[in-house]
C-alpha cells in the first residue's frame, strides 16, 4: 500500500462514530450528541495519558495527601485524572451530571453551562497501586441516559448496567489504547503518538469461549467463599484435576490491564466477595468498574456475573456500591457461577 493509501485507509475514532451515526442496522443510529460526548471523553483520556507519561519528570507521582469516599488514599494522578475528566466534560452541553469513584457525591453540570441528556460515570485512574511502579493503568467510563424529568442527583445514576448507552476504557501501557462499545460490538483504537489521533486497530473483538488463563489475587485465598475456593482448586489441579487441563495465572492488579488481556486472548478475571470486610460485597465498584467492563465483555461474546447472576441486571442501590466480579471467557464464567448456585 502506498503511504497516501495507507493514510486514507486509516479509520479515526471520529470517522468510526460518524459511520455509526449514518448507519442504522435496526438498533438505531448513534445520536450525534453521544458521539460528541464520547469524543470529549477520548480527548480527556489523551490528556491523562500525557500526564501519566510525564512520571517523575512532571512531579505527578506519589500520594495526593487526601482520601476518597471509599477511605482509600488518593494518588496525585487519581486527582489529576479526575480534574481532567470534569473540566473536559462540564461545558460541552451533552451531560446532566457526572459521578466518579474519586468523588463523594454527584457533580451536577454548573448552571452557567447548558445541561444535556446524558450521565457520565468514571474511574479516572484505575489500578492506582501501579502508578508509581510504571505498570499499566487506565481510565474506565460509562454513559447512561438521564431519566427525563429527574434532577440529576444520585438516584438518576442508580440504573442497571443494561441501560448503558456507551462504555469504554483507556489503557495507558506500552501502547495507549481506547476500547469502546456503543452496543454494536467492541472496537479498539490505538493512539497515534505522532498525529495524536485515535486510530481503529481492531473491530468486532471476540473473547474465546474457552481459556487456560485465570486472573485472581491469590493472596486473599483464605478469605474466599467455598465456591471460589473449589473453582480455583480445580484450576490449580491442572491436567490431573477434574478440568483435565493446565491453567496459567496472570494478575496485573489493574482491572483495565487484566480485562484488556482477556479481550485480546481470553481468560477469566475474578474479584470475589471475601470475608475481609463482610459489609462490602467485593472490592470493585458496580457503577464505575463492573458495569462498563461487563458491557464491553458481553459485547465481545464473553460473560460477566457476580457469582449469582448477570452483573448488568443488578439494580444499584448506592452510587459507590461494590460487587463481586467474574468476567471473561463464557464457559469459565458460567462454570464458577454454577458453583455458586
Ligand atoms: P482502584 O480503582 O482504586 O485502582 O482499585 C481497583 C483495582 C483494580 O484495578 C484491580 O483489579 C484491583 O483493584 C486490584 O486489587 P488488589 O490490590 O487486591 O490486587
Ligand atoms: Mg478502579
Amino acid at each position: 500500500m502506498s503511504e497516501a493509501n495507507a493514510v486514507r485507509g486509516r479509520v479515526s475514532l471520529t470517522r468510526y462514530l460518524i459511520e455509526l451515526e449514518r448507519h442504522d442496522d435496526g438498533r438505531g443510529p448513534l445520536p450525534p450528541s453521544l458521539r460528541l460526548l464520547i469524543e470529549v471523553v477520548a480527548r480527556a483520556c489523551k490528556q491523562i495519558a500525557h500526564e501519566v507519561g510525564k512520571g517523575a519528570l512532571g512531579g505527578v507521582l506519589g500520594e495526593a495527601g487526601t482520601g476518597n469516599i471509599q477511605g482509600e488514599a488518593q494518588k496525585k494522578l487519581d486527582v489529576i485524572a479526575n480534574e481532567i475528566l470534569l473540566e473536559a466534560n462540564e461545558w460541552g452541553g451533552h451531560l446532566a451530571a457526572m459521578a466518579s469513584e474519586e468523588m463523594a457525591t454527584v457533580f451536577p453540570i454548573p448552571d452557567h453551562y447548558p445541561s444535556g441528556e446524558y450521565l457520565l460515570l468514571f474511574d479516572p485512574l484505575d489500578g492506582s497501586s501501579n502508578i508509581d511502579v510504571n505498570v499499566s493503568i487506565g481510565t474506565i467510563f460509562s454513559v447512561l441516559g438521564c431519566p427525563e424529568g429527574t434532577t440529576p442527583g444520585e438516584s438518576a445514576f442508580l440504573q442497571a448496567g443494561s441501560h448503558q448507552v456507551a462504555a469504554g476504557y483507556a489503557v495507558y501501557g506500552p501502547q495507549t489504547q481506547l476500547v469502546l462499545t456503543v452496543g454494536h460490538g467492541v472496537a479498539v483504537f490505538t493512539l497515534d503518538r505522532e498525529t495524536h489521533s485515535w486510530i481503529l486497530t481492531d473491530d468486532g473483538v471476540r473473547i474465546p469461549e474457552d481459556t487456560k488463563e485465570f486472573a485472581i489475587n491469590m493472596s486473599n485465598r483464605r478469605h474466599w467463599e467455598a465456591p471460589v475456593s473449589r473453582y480455583i482448586d480445580e484450576l490449580l489441579a491442572g491436567h490431573e484435576g477434574p478440568l483435565a487441563k493446565d491453567y496459567n495465572m496472570r494478575w496485573v492488579a489493574s482491572m483495565v490491564a487484566d480485562v484488556h488481556r482477556i479481550l485480546s486472548r481470553g481468560g477469566v478475571f475474578m474479584y470475589p466477595r471475601d470475608a475481609r470486610e463482610p459489609d462490602k460485597p467485593g472490592k470493585l465498584r458496580l457503577l464505575y468498574e463492573a458495569n462498563p467492563m461487563s458491557f464491553i465483555v458481553e459485547q465481545a461474546g464473553g460473560a460477566a456475573t457476580d457469582g449469582r447472576g448477570r452483573i448488568l441486571d443488578v439494580a444499584p442501590e448506592k452510587l459507590h456500591q461494590r460487587i463481586a466480579v467474574f468476567l471473561g471467557s463464557k464457559n469459565e464464567v458460567e462454570r464458577v457461577t454454577r458453583y455458586h448456585a
